[in-house]
């Protein structure tokens, strides 16, 4: 997959040459891509943003450098003749889920344009429109300073899907959300420790139990935590 990032703090980016994603990157799965949007500016200051039309606080950003930097990655796409999709991370935006990176994690290319200030000005969002699939997403119902954070957030989420990243393909399987549930407790050896015990249907052996218990767990936690997940995806 190749993932083409464009920011105005490139530097952010480079806890993503560590761990599983970094192990990505160098086996050649994710091939990234690192835009300083800085770079496709002509005037001496490297402005990116100017005050509001219509007024109110805060600066937005301006169009010409990202249409150029689009520009730049959208036309090698091309030559590759894959069909990108353009991520803008925006707290307006759907909220992301682990469907959405399933889906998103079959896709050959992705874009994510990083947002500043008080956000980019909307033409940008509506020319990219025109060049690739658009989507607007959110982590969730609060507010960060930029697209950036929330960028490695969804890049590590889609990146661990890509078969290949993670070693065991199981783990995906069984974890939070993937069956629209959360995941049940975990214990490994030793069996006591500070008076706590392992449950002790864990240490038996017996497989059928053990999984029915384990679902069990998965029901409790999911309606005590988060019960807004029982009335909507699959269950059972
Ligand atoms: Cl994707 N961006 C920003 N700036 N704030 C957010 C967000 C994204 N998701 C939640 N809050």
């Amino acid at each position: 997959m190749r993932i083409d990032i464009v920011t105005i703090f490139p530097e952010f980016f480079s806890v993503l040459d560590v761990s599983l994603l970094g192990k990505a990157r160098k086996a050649g799965v994710i091939d990234l891509g690192l835009h300083d949007l800085r770079d496709f500016t002509y005037d001496r200051h490297r402005t990116v943003d100017d005050t509001p039309y219509g007024g109110g606080a805060g600066m937005v950003m301006k169009p010409e450098p990202w249409g150029e930097a689009l520009d730049s990655i959208l036309y090698a796409s091309e030559l590759r003749k894959t069909e990108p999709v353009i991520i803008f991370p925006s707290p307006a935006g759907e909220v992301f889920t682990q469907a959405i990176a399933q889906e998103l994690a079959t896709e050959q290319h992705l874009v994510f344009g990083c947002g500043r200030y008080e956000g980019i000005d909307q033409r940008v969002i509506d020319y990219a429109a025109t060049r690739g699939r658009v989507r607007l997403l959110s982590l969730g119902d609060y507010v960060l300073n930029g697209g950036e954070v929330a960028s490695m957030v969804m890049i590590e989420a889609i990146g661990r899907l890509i078969p290949g990243v993670v070693g065991n393909p199981e783990s995906l399987v069984e974890e939070s959300h993937s069956d629209g549930l959360l995941e049940y407790p975990s214990y490994t050896k030793p069996p006591a420790w500070r008076g706590f015990e392992v449950p002790p249907i864990l240490l038996g052996g017996n497989h059928g139990a053990i999984a029915a218990w384990r679902h069990e767990q998965q029901l409790d936690r999911t309606r005590r935590v988060r019960p807004d997940l029982l009335d909507q995806g699959p269950v059972e």
